[in-house]
């Protein structure tokens, strides 16, 4: 019977101290402490021994319980310890398993470079108004010199909502701000902007930025100044700048400015029609008409505007052939800016 203690004694300090939780922990418990553990069995057999043994052996028995019962509570608190420690809902929780990290976002390369431009703008000193999308005939054609049977006003161009325009550029945000502002000023208007036209290179929404100085001797001088700035710093110092001849309604005179070809370096390729230049901005000093529909005196005032497409501007910079991927919002294209 002793030799038997002995050996369960043993059996027992080996298990326990392997046992990894609290569920197999348990699981001993009930091996030697249940109603048909070993401590149980032990007392049972005990009755079968001869009266004169069965003291001494009693005292073992309890001996071995009461040693049982004290381990299983030490190692108890120690598995609570370690448990608390690693996860509260899990016994098994792998603290070294590489977290499930969140994807971050990034800046839509549009958005980019319309802030980066905006900075540019920023540090000459203009400053940034907005305005609706959805303007009236007057702020979108009229105000602008553009007169009713003028081809701008299409309806091939121009989507309608009943008297209303989704506008077709930013400039009615410059009227807004010279009917609320007196000179001098210096703003762009960033934005949104709707024509009905769609392939490689139009898509029906696009966005533009648009600007516009008003002071007191403002020339074309000025005018060529700020764009050849602009231009130098969002394409590199060394780009080539050209101011060609050009009509819009509500500049006079107008131009349109190119840049030496970003892709053939001025060689001649396809992206600029084997010209070398590529067409990047309108601009022009704003025509008197203009003037006084806002109310601003023409001889005392002089002013010069400028507006481009950021898409295109996009396109160019990081060389891509489809203005639509910027509108797909696919994952893997938006990734690499
Ligand atoms: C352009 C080109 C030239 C322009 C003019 C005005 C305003 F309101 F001052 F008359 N805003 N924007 C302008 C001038 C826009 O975009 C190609």
């Amino acid at each position: 019977m002793i030799e038997k203690l002995k050996q369960h004694q043993d059996d027992f300090d080996a298990l326990i101290s392997k046992v990894p939780s609290l569920k197999e922990l348990k699981q001993l418990r009930s091996d030697f402490l249940g109603k048909k553990g070993c401590v149980s069995l032990m007392l049972n057999e005990m009755r079968s021994l001869p009266n004169d043994q069965k003291p001494l052996a009693g005292k073992h028995i309890n001996a071995f319980k009461q040693n049982v019962t004290t381990l299983i509570q030490e190692k108890t608190l120690l598995l609570e310890k370690k448990s608390d420690l690693t996860s509260s809902s899990s016994e098994d929780f792998d603290t070294t398993l590489p977290g499930r990290g969140s994807p971050s976002g990034s800046i839509h390369p549009i958005t980019q470079v319309m802030d980066e431009i905006i900075t540019i703008f920023f540090s000459l000193g203009f400053k940034v108004e907005e305005g609706p999308e959805i303007e009236s005939d007057y702020y979108n054609f009229e105000a602008l010199n553009i007169p009713k049977d003028h081809p701008a006003r299409d309806m091939q161009d121009t989507f309608y909502i009943g008297e209303d325009v989704l506008r077709t550029h930013t400039s009615p945000v410059q009227i807004h701000v010279m009917e609320n502002h007196p000179p001098p000023l210096r703003i762009i208007a960033p934005g949104k902007v709707f024509r009905c036209d769609s392939d490689v290179s139009h898509t029906p929404m696009f966005h533009q930025i648009e600007g516009l100085m008003v002071d007191k001797t403002l020339s074309f001088g000025d005018l060529k100044g700020v764009m050849n700035i602009f231009l130098h710093e969002i394409f590199g110092q060394q780009t080539k700048t050209r101011f060609r001849p050009s009509f819009f309604p509500f500049t006079c005179p107008s131009a349109e400015v190119d840049i030496e070809c970003v892709m053939c370096s001025g060689q001649g390729c396809r992206v600029c029609s084997k010209t070398g230049w590529l067409e990047i901005l309108g601009c022009g000093m704003v025509d008197p008409a203009v003037f006084k529909f806002v109310d601003y005196d023409p001889e005392e005032w002089s002013g010069f505007a400028f507006g481009l497409g950021i898409e295109r501007v996009a396109m160019l910079k990081y060389a891509i052939n489809d203005i639509r991927l910027f509108f797909e919002n696919d994952i893997r294209f938006l990734k690499q800016f």
